[in-house]
């Protein structure tokens, strides 16, 4: 992948090793987490694209283990039998207690085996599993906490079928099980295990750790004051503390510890106390064009279709050159501040003072994907779509009518007067439909009925920066709080598609400890903006000599006050608006040629750097019975029963 030339400053000093020295013949990896076939997430992204290389290399020896959902296995997932007795056992047994586990494979690239445990039909251990789990590490479950009940289920069924099959499938000299758990969901099965002694190499990656995110949505001044929170009385006073007690007793349990960026990694140094072992950036499954330009041609294409959208979103007040309108957008997780919506806005208000006191014609549209509860679309939204529509129609039947008299006068061998081919009621039709396009209302700031409208800080600080699509406005707002989908009414398009049509993704994100959307973007070549707190961000300036070149823009985020990053991001916001269509195409190229150093293809051998590392783990491994195993479950004693 690196053939390309491209000013790639590091991409040596990744870990290698040796395949010569895994027992792979036997060995069997299973991946955990309750992401599988269950899209929460970024960690679905992450288990989803790594799919392929993953059972590339394991072949029928790779089995993922996660929750069962009907609707999930109903559309994602073919029911098979397991290619081996070990597995069929393991799950007849389990089955024959009563609790339900599904096998098949996931229509996904790769198509990995996966075991779904239905949570549901096993709820009746509950209350022993919590006394089991209180046995193993002192940790209590709420009665009240939904969440974190479905995770101890969850990790026990994960224990009990490692336990089946480590009994049917044992090879005395070396681990010949290594079992990879996502997060603090999954982390209870990882605990148990080692609190049994089962003879396997375990591994256990954070993809954020629960006190990082509670605190910086709490803007606290996080990074700076990493090394001075009490972590217990924080994570007690915001209701977590059991849950953060399984998240610390799952990564002090693991062989070996992983997180997704240095960033995530320093955190989880101070958050939960240790250093993780190997750092494994989130990748991506890069599809390459046959023709280089290809990409372009789908910007153009979907380009078309928000541009569609917009016309009728904007009726009545479509005064600005479509032709010189940019697509900004914003999409994740709602967190408000932790996603940095909050300085995006901010942001946005600057630009639209400068675009407006420098009489610029470019106009900016900017989307808000962020799911939060709605009441569906509102009428004023669905209005605009259907007078646009209507617009059309008219236009269709008077361009017919035009076309047909035009053609006879033409076989008449006559050159017809223009003025007169449409008649009075042509022109009535048209008026009708022009006067149709007149609104009392400004274009409205979102599409949904929010649930929570007086509340949303989203909509909130809108009203706060008056940013309501009147007509002197050169920035637009549209929130679209809910995933898009291509069978939308309104937007008939899913992620990927929007994502092209764009010409800018704005990710200023305060917590991200990856950050999935502006990788995203570049490998569909399309700029974006991230922060050097996003684990993305801090990756590409290690990895990158000129990231604004590339069309990824960093925002200071650690070094800057608020407000100096946030002019920073209205900079450089500006300045892509000051861009010609050409500079556009050209970005977008240089952009599109950073694919390669997202590909699982190449990051994935940072992740199987990570399994060889828990594969030549002693056998022994409950951690007191240990003596050289430092990293002792911190809860053991302290754990309230709350
Ligand atoms: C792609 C297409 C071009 C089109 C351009 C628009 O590059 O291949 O035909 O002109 O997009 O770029 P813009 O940045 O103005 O959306
Ligand atoms: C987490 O998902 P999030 O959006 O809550 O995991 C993702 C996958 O590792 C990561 O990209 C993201 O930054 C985290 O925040």
């Amino acid at each position: 992948p690196l053939s390309r030339s491209l000013s790639v400053t590091s991409l040596n000093g990744l870990p290698q090793w040796d395949e010569e020295d895994l027992p792979v013949d036997d060995l069997l990896l299973f991946e955990i987490s309750w992401e599988v076939t269950n899209k929460v997430g970024g960690i679905y992204t992450v288990i989803q694209t790594k799919a392929k290389i993953t059972s590339d290399e394991w072949g029928d020896n790779y089995f993922m283990i996660g929750p069962y959902y009907e609707q999930n296995v109903r559309t994602q997932v073919e029911i098979c039998d397991p290619p081996s007795h070990t597995i069929t056992k393991a799950i007849d047994s389990i089955k024959a207690s009563g609790c339900q586990v599904y096998f098949g494979r996931w229509l996904i690239e790769g198509s990995p085996y996966v075991i779904l445990f239905d949570i549901g039909s096993a709820a009746w251990n509950l209350n022993r599993w919590k006394g089991e789990f209180w046995d193993a590490c002192n940790v209590g479950i709420p009665f009240s906490d939904r969440e974190a009940n479905d995770a101890l289920i969850f990790g026990s069924l994960t224990a009990w079928f490692l336990k089946e099959v480590t009994t049917k499938h044992l090879v005395l000299d070396k681990p010949n099980l290594i079992a990879h758990f996502h997060e603090w969901q999954a982390g209870a099965g990882l605990v148990l295990s080692r609190y049994r002694k089962l003879p396997i190499a375990t591994i256990f990656t954070t993809h954020a750790t629960l006190l990082g995110r509670y605190l910086c949505a709490a803007n606290v001044d996080f990074y700076n004051k990493l090394d001075q929170f009490d972590i217990d009385v924080e994570a007690g006073e915001r209701q977590i503390y059991h849950r953060y007690c399984m998240e610390r007793a799952s990564v002090h349990c693991a062989h070996v510890f992983t997180t997704v960026s240095q960033i995530t990694g320093i955190e989880a140094e101070h958050m939960l106390k240790r250093t993780a072992d190997v750092i494994t950036p989130n990748g991506l499954n890069i599809k390459k064009f046959s023709a280089m330009h290809e990409f372009q041609n789908l910007h153009a294409m979907y380009k078309a279709q928000i541009q569609e959208f917009v016309r009728g979103h904007f009726y009545g007040h479509l005064d600005f050159n479509l032709e010189k309108t940019l697509f900004f957008f914003i999409a994740g997780r709602y967190e408000f501040s932790n996603k940095g919506a909050d300085i995006f806005l901010e942001a946005l208000s600057r630009l639209n003072f400068l675009l407006r006191v420098h009489r610029s014609d470019v106009t900016v549209v900017v989307f808000f994907i962020m799911p939060t509860k709605t009441n569906n679309f509102n009428v004023e939204t669905l209005k605009g779509q259907a007078v646009r529509k209507q617009l059309w129609d008219t236009a269709h039947t008077v361009k017919e009518k035009f076309g047909k008299k035009l053609y006879e006068a033409l076989l008449r061998g006559e050159i017809p007067d223009l003025n007169k081919i449409l008649d009075r009621d042509d022109a009535t039709i048209m008026k009708r439909a022009i006067f149709s396009t007149q609104r009392q209302t400004l274009p409205p700031v979102t599409t949904h009925n929010m649930v929570e409208d007086t509340t949303d800080p989203i909509l909130n600080t809108i009203r706060r920066i008056g940013l309501f699509n009147g007509r002197a406005d050169r920035v637009k707002v549209i929130v679209h709080p809910e995933f898009l989908s291509s069978t939308s009414p309104l937007l008939p398009l899913d992620y990927e598609e929007f994502v092209r049509g764009c010409h800018l993704g704005v990710f200023p994100s305060y917590y991200e400890p990856w950050g999935y959307t502006p990788a995203e973007c570049t490998v569909m070549g399309i700029p974006s903006v991230t922060t050097n707190l996003s684990g993305f961000g801090c990756f590409v300036q290690e990895h990158v000599a000129d990231p604004t070149a590339y069309g990824i823009y960093i925002t200071d985020r650690r070094f800057r006050s608020p407000d100096e990053s946030c002019n920073q991001l209205t900079q450089f916001l500006y300045n892509f608006c000051q861009q010609s269509r050409r500079q556009r195409i050209i970005q977008r190229n240089r952009t599109e040629r950073l694919s390669d150093l997202l590909d699982w293809r190449y990051l994935g051998r940072v992740s199987e750097e990570a399994t060889p590392c828990a594969a030549t783990q002693p056998r022994v491994t409950h951690p007191a019975a240990n003596p050289h195993n430092t990293h002792h479950c911190p809860t053991r004693g302290n754990t309230p029963q709350s």
